[in-house]
């Protein structure tokens, strides 16, 4: 399974909404060659660190494709780009990100980093991962995704966002 993570807490360059803007992304995804298995529910999440930035809209979804990791996320990038996606300092308010989380459980030092380095212990990644993969486990450490969960610091700060 690949697994990437969608996040957005600013409005994007047509003033569409953080939703429209990763639903777009994940079209723009398909457009791409890209099949899109499996998309979890939207979530509204606090900012990870505590911040006066507005709250994210996050998601994870699940993805087929023949491409490796490297060009798969560059792919990603190039679609960050296009829909605006200025990149500043890290952690910086924005209007897309999306992260490659998990490649067929491969682990790897190099660029991308996989697993994700900072996806165990975010409940906004982990929240939506349990959607669509509850036996999910971290390709490093072992643990599932709902122990995980159960130890997240802003695990209280996720909510599914109306429908
Ligand atoms: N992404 C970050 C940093 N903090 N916080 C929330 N709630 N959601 C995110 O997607 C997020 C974050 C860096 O990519
Ligand atoms: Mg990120
Ligand atoms: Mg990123």
């Amino acid at each position: 399974m690949i697994l990437i993570g969608l996040g957005a807490n600013l409005p994007g360059a047509d003033h569409s909404t953080p939703r429209d803007t990763l639903a777009t992304a994940l079209r723009e995804i398909e457009a791409a060659g890209v099949t899109l298995v499996d998309r979890s529910s939207w979530y509204s999440s606090a900012p990870v660190p505590a911040s006066d930035q507005p709250d994210y809209v996050n998601a994870v979804a699940a993805l087929e494709t023949d491409l490796p990791p490297g060009p798969l996320l560059t792919l990603l990038h190039e679609i960050e780009s296009r829909m605006g996606r200025i990149r500043t300092e890290r952690d910086a308010a924005r209007v897309i990100d999306i992260d490659l989380l998990d490649y067929h459980g491969r682990i790897d030092a190099g660029w991308p980093i996989l697993p994700h380095p900072r996806m165990a212990d975010r409940a906004f990644v982990l929240r939506p991962l349990q959607d669509i993969a509850p036996d999910w486990s971290h390709p490093v450490t072992g643990k599932g995704v709902a122990a995980l969960l159960a130890e997240a610091a802003d695990r209280a700060d996720v909510q599914p966002l109306k429908p």
